[in-house]
């Protein structure tokens, strides 16, 4: 209980940082045009990928306790389907799907954080689909069952990029499981593509677990050992890994022919215990958000704090320029003023006109060069200086290693866009606080918070000091939510 809470208070203090520091800036520079939080509110999300037939949807429906999903050997669902909490009705009663709703509704609704797969079209809206159930497995974590990957369909054919979306959703899930099954241990074109290339670019590895799912059929234990090492074999030569990612074994008691799981002689009951393990690695994904909030937080603030110290190099820059651009133009004034007024002094025919006149003359014509520097050269002028800085954008920033060189990447097309759409006129001063309170979270994002974390590590699950001892154990930053 209570690791429970320090995970629940550190959750919200991270979308707390999230929503009235990062997100203001965010929206105000273009770098984001919706809410920042939008993407990490939502529940922790676990993505099940696997061919088809692997018996996504069997073990879906085991951990849940119920018949939710359809299941079959030919492909027999197609669609995306979000499975998520009905809290209102988990009141005992019969566990079921308590109500469905479809991907128009879904990907039109802020509460989710599904908006952004819009662009992967109709067809895809078609297939995607949000149901709730009453079950506790998903207290805290919502489950993706998933189209099965094949190995003859083409993107025509599904009429949506499948590993674009399948990218889309590893990069909100906080655990993506891939199942595989014994008759097609990772052989499949589409596993391949995802392995190889969609998978490492919109995920971490240890985010990923892999599952051999269905082992009861094999015949014999030999069988089962010839799976798996084709199953290991195929796993390293898609993804690259030289070490052999640990594998899952498991199958579904509901699933499987009964004389097979009693048979004394069988390996199966070696294997039981690998079920529960992960049963316990799926419930272990609230954990691994809090990981990704970290990290999510830590990355854009270090972003934003890259744009923001790029708007303001531009802003000194400017104000340097229109110093400058203004002495100049009053010196030039005043030389043009006093030249008048020595022509005049010296002209025989003005010079007998009365003195105040011939100064008040110099001082209008320096009135008048001081005017029009002031308006169409510095028009001119400003707007030749704005075109330098934003050919040279890449001057704005001074770039030191790798990870600054990926921020700089992140924000320089939005850094480009405001100074293009301001031409510099936005306050110094805002720009300042901002990139203090920025820079703050950054700071706390990778300091305090990895702490928090690695406080969290140490905590047991057994552990249930009262509440009040959180005040004692929890860094100071989730005392005191002041940046
Ligand atoms: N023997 C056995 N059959 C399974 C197991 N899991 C699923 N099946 C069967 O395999 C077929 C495909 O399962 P399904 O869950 O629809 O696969 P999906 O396409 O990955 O969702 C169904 O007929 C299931 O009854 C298992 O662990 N053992
Ligand atoms: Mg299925």
């Amino acid at each position: 209980m209570y690791r429970e809470n320090y995970i629940r208070s550190l959750r919200a203090e991270l979308l707390s940082l999230v929503e009235d520091y990062l997100t203001p800036i965010a929206l105000r520079y273009g770098y984001s045009e919706t809410p920042l939080e939008t993407n990490i509110k939502w529940r922790p999300l676990v993505l099940v990928l696997g061919n088809y037939s692997s018996g996504k949807s069997t073990l879906i429906n085991e951990f849940l306790d119920t018949d939710v999903q359809g299941t079959g050997q030919a492909p027999t669902d197609d669609s995306f389907t979000i499975i998520t909490y009905d809290s209102e009705q988990d009141n005992g009663s019969r566990i079921r799907v308590t109500e469905e709703r479809d991907g128009k509704f879904l990907l039109n609704d802020p509460e989710y954080p599904f908006e952004s797969l819009k662009k992967h079209g109709q067809r895809f809206i078609s297939h995607f689909k949000l149901k709730k159930v009453n079950s506790p497995f998903l207290r805290n974590l919502s489950i993706i069952d998933t189209p099965g990957m094949l190995d003859s369909i083409t993107e025509r054919d599904r009429g949506y990029s499948y590993q674009d979306v399948i990218g889309d959703l590893a990069q909100i899930a906080d655990l993506v499981l891939i199942l595989f099954d014994p008759h097609k241990a990772g052989t499949v074109r589409e596993a391949h593509t995802s392995l190889r290339d969609t998978l490492p670019a919109k995920t971490f590895e240890d985010r990923v677990l892999f599952v051999l799912n269905r082992i009861d059929e094999c015949t014999s234990l030999t069988d089962l050992l010839r799976v798996y090492g084709t199953l290991c074999w195929n796993l390293s030569q898609m993804t690259g890994r030289k070490d052999i990612p640990m594998i899952h074994l498991t199958y579904s008691h509901r699933a499987a022919r009964r004389d097979v799981t009693r048979g004394e002689s069988g390996y199966l009951h070696y294997l039981e215990n690998q079920r529960e393990e992960l049963k316990t690695a799926i419930l272990q994904a609230p954990r691994h958000r809090l990981d990704n909030l970290a990290a999510f937080v830590e990355i854009h603030s270090e972003r934003l704090t890259h744009l923001l110290e790029a708007l303001i190099n531009y802003r000194c820059l400017l104000r340097r320029f229109r110093f400058k651009f203004f002495t100049t133009g009053f010196l030039l004034s005043l030389l043009a003023g006093a030249g008048v007024t020595l022509f005049a002094f010296s002209n025989p025919i003005l010079s007998s006109l009365e003195q105040n006149y011939l100064i008040g003359g110099g001082g209008g014509v320096a009135l008048l060069v001081f005017l029009f520097w002031a308006t169409f050269i510095r028009r001119t002028s400003t707007s030749r200086f704005n075109r330098k800085c934003l050919a040279e954008v890449d001057s704005l920033t001074t770039i030191e290693n790798q990870t600054r060189r990926d921020s700089w990447y992140a924000v320089k097309d939005h850094v480009y866009g405001y100074m293009r759409k301001t031409s510099g006129n936005f306050s110094l001063r805002q720009l300042r606080q901002e990139y203090s309170a920025a820079r703050g979270v950054f700071d706390k994002g990778s300091k305090e918070i990895r702490e928090a974390l690695n406080e969290l590590s140490t905590i047991r699950h057994t552990d249930d000091p009262d509440d009040a001892e959180l005040d004692e154990r929890a860094p100071a930053f989730m005392r005191d939510s002041e940046v």
